[in-house]
């Protein structure tokens, strides 16, 4: 083993759409502006360890395919310290500027909490280390808090109070870590706060539950002086039958009833949406409506199966959509671009970690200049507006300003032509206007 796992590689440049290099971006130029912003600065990419570093490429049927020659093979807090530089080699030489964990990911679990602590400790050591040396940064950080059977009837909604305390010690660990290295957000997702059967379930104490560990979180967070941001990241199903964070309406409608909302956006991850049954669009929607879009876990789902694959997105009308959302609110302030995705078990290979994230990053990259070209274009938006003209004025702006009533509305009605079939919703035409930006 060199003390380089990727010796030949020196960095992916950006060679343009001509290229043919495979380990070439031919759209992500970090640099190029986009409405006088970098396509760095819009897109944030993110590399996330568990995925990119940890993921055997294991599935249900057969055992993990992946050769990580850096991996020795063991679970020891050496090997574990090791892995990181090669990790931020990885992630230098593709040129993103973050990364995402979770404390598992980075260190062994040890027999007891305090050695688990002291394990992260020795590597949260070595990462410091490492950002230092690359000006690579932390996106979020995360607990694990459902692989261990500890955790099999949920953590923060066990229905066993030891469980839950041993889950509020390892999320204030992890959200000391996350600030002991600058992290810019840290993320709730879920893990097993759900239920397998309602039988056996009380379910409203569960939430309960779950919003007295969140509010405990906000205020430790303000304890210790941490400023990132705090998000929930919905998900419906998998690996419980209904996950408590099933999509954003059903997290806001939490956050709101439970006096979070201040303190807690979304991070919207494309795979969770479509098990949700919405698109991303959707989603992103959603979060902009209320104000709570935070950070983006980049992936997508196979449309056949049913389940969180995590694949590498590589749709350009699912990155335009993506993108236009977040031109719209003017860019993610402390979120990213997050490929929380593997490759497929048959792409076994080191490189094949390369090529799937240049092809996510190129993916985004032409998602951005679509959709800058849309809102240039300016034709999609015209239709937008004009189909909703009748509130610019009259009776419409009257509503809008709270200045009818039903009686109003009523007389309204009655002294006019009636309305059927007023404009055309034009779907077809914006999706040629589309096809032709693409
Ligand atoms: C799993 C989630 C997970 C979170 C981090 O489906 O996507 O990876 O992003 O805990
Ligand atoms: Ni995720
Ligand atoms: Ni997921």
């Amino acid at each position: 083993m060199s003390n380089q796992a990727f010796p030949d590689i020196k960095s992916i440049p950006f060679e343009g759409p001509s290229s043919k290099n495979p380990l070439a971006f031919k759209h992500y130029n970090p640099s190029e502006l986009i409405e006088g912003k970098s396509m760095k600065d819009w897109l944030r990419f993110s590399v996330v360890y568990w995925h990119t570093f940890r993921n055997s490429l294991s599935d249900p049927f057969g055992a993990g395919t992946a050769i990580r020659p850096w991996d020795d093979g063991t679970d020891s807090v050496e090997n574990a310290k090791n892995r990181v530089r090669y990790a931020f080699e990885f992630t230098q030489k593709l040129g993103a500027p973050y990364y995402a964990f979770h404390d598992r990911d980075v260190a062994p679990e040890g027999k007891t909490l305090a050695e688990s602590n002291k394990n992260l400790d020795a590597v949260v050591a070595v990462l410091k280390e490492e950002q230092q040396r690359t000006g690579i940064k932390l996106l979020w950080g995360t607990a694990c808090l459902f692989a261990n059977p500890r955790f099999l009837h949920g953590a923060a909604t066990s229905p066993n109070a030891d469980v839950y305390a041993y889950a509020a010690a390892q999320v204030k660990k992890a959200i000391e870590v996350t600030h002991e290295l600058g992290g810019e957000g840290y993320t709730f997702w879920g893990g097993r706060e759900g239920y397998s059967t309602l039988w056996n379930t009380d379910m409203k104490r569960e939430l309960d539950h779950l919003a007295r560990f969140l509010h405990m979180a906000v205020d430790y967070k303000k304890e210790i002086g941490f400023k990132g941001q705090f998000y929930i990241e919905p998900k419906p199903k998998e690996p419980t039958t209904h996950q408590y964070d099933s999509d954003t309406a059903a997290c806001l409608n939490f956050l709101r009833e439970y006096g979070l909302q201040d303190h807690f956006k979304m991070n919207l991850e494309t795979n969770h949406a479509t098990l949700a049954g919405h698109t991303m669009a959707h989603e992103i929607e959603v979060c902009l409506g209320a104000n709570a879009l935070g950070s983006i876990d980049a992936n997508t789902g196979n449309e056949l199966i049913g389940w969180d694959t995590d694949q590498f997105p590589t749709n350009l009308y699912l990155t335009t959509q993506i993108m236009l959302g977040v031109m719209k609110m003017g860019g993610l302030t402390t979120g990213g671009m997050n490929f929380d995705a593997k490759v497929r078990r048959e792409s076994f290979e080191p490189i094949d970690l390369f090529y799937a994230h240049i092809g996510g990053m190129d993916a985004f990259a032409r998602g951005l200049k679509i959709a800058a070209a849309i809102r240039k274009d300016g034709r999609i938006a015209e239709i937008v507006k004009n189909r909703y003209s009748s509130w610019d004025s009259g009776i419409g702006a009257e509503v809008e300003a709270g200045k009818a009533s039903f009686a109003s509305l009523e007389k309204h009605a009655l002294s006019h032509p009636d309305p059927i079939q007023h404009t055309s919703g034009r779907q077809e035409l914006i999706e040629n206007i589309v096809n032709e930006l693409i």
